[in-house]
């Protein structure tokens, strides 16, 4: 297993997934991104994750609250505000779980997200939820289309019943273990992100700082990686592509100033905008 092990310090991974622009294309070409999140509370996490998935190129993108949908977003009035029970989870990538909170309405939103076709990303209160339902990792397990999980080291141990100590102490088998037992690919997040798939395979990113250790950053990386999965990218070079990216952000960031203290997750956005084009 240890042979598996690379450090993901090269665009190579994943730079054939890249594509320019073709002229003759619309927003029809760029796909569909939902993000189902966003309980009373936490609606910025939806939002973030929306906005993320927007400013990464996605052609349309949906914010699903699984109850009090507003009825915009200001700042990105191109963002189409839902309630989660309203929508087609078979029309766009989703993104489960900014926000989400793990009330009834969340935890059916999240079946239905996990029982459609779509490729599916789950994060946080999606995560949480899962760890507490073992009838709902069954049916994540029946999936045929794809799915990327990024925990942070605490939704880890949750899903696999250890303390954070265990996860942290060795992270590349806590995130093999957990890519098995859900047949997902997985993200555990953390400084050094571990990024493993199914067959035991590891990777280790090296973009990132501590400026990301700041709240709704977690929820940036989840928009932007559904964003990837909308526009045809398969689930692995989306998980590596989206973590490598939002890392590389940051350290532009700090590069310029704006950090590390004080970045907010809002800002890395149109950062993640500039390092995808430069590519
Ligand atoms: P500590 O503090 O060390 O004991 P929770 P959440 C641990 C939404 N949000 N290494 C750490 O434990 C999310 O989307 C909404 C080690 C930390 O305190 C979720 O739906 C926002 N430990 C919901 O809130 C912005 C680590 O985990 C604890 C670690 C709850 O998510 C914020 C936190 O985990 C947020 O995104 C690491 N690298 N990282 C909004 N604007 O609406 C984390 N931990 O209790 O699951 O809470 O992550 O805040
Ligand atoms: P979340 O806890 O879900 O908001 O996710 C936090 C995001 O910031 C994840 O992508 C982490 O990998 C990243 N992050 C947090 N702290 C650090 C750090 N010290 N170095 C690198 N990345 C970090
Ligand atoms: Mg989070």
């Amino acid at each position: 297993f240890q042979s598996s092990r690379q450090h993901l310090n090269d665009v190579k991974f994943f730079s054939r997934h890249l594509r320019a622009r073709r002229h003759n294309t619309h927003k029809g070409s760029y796909g569909n991104v939902a993000v189902i999140g966003g309980a009373r509370g936490m609606a910025g996490a939806a939002i973030l994750a929306a906005r993320a998935a927007l400013m990464s190129g996605a052609g349309r993108v949906y914010a699903c609250f699984a109850e009090d949908a507003p009825a915009y977003d200001g700042a990105h009035p191109e963002l189409m505000c839902r309630l989660a029970g309203d929508f087609d989870m078979d029309s766009a990538a989703l993104a489960a779980g900014p926000g989400l909170g793990t009330g009834p309405a969340a935890r059916a939103a999240l079946a239905r997200a996990i029982g459609s076709g779509s490729p599916l990303l789950l994060d946080a209160d999606a995560l949480n939820l899962l760890a507490a339902e073992p009838a709902l990792q069954a049916a994540l397990a029946e999936r045929g289309a794809p799915v990327v999980v990024t925990p942070h080291p605490l939704e880890a141990a949750r899903l696999l019943g250890v303390s954070v100590t265990v996860v942290q102490a060795d992270r590349l088998s806590a995130a093999r273990e957990l890519a098995q037992r859900l047949r997902a690919v997985v993200v555990l997040k953390g400084s050094g992100t571990v990024l493993a798939t199914q067959d035991g395979h590891t990777v280790i990113n090296t973009t990132g700082n501590p400026a990301l250790a700041t709240a709704g950053t977690g929820d940036v990386l989840s928009g932007l990686c559904a964003s990837l999965l909308a526009q045809g990218w398969p689930a692995w070079e989306a998980a590596l592509a989206a973590v490598w990216l939002h890392g590389m952000a940051a350290d532009v960031l700090v590069t310029e100033g704006a950090g590390p203290i004080g970045v907010t997750a809002g800002e890395l956005i149109p950062a993640i905008r500039t390092a995808l084009n430069r590519m």
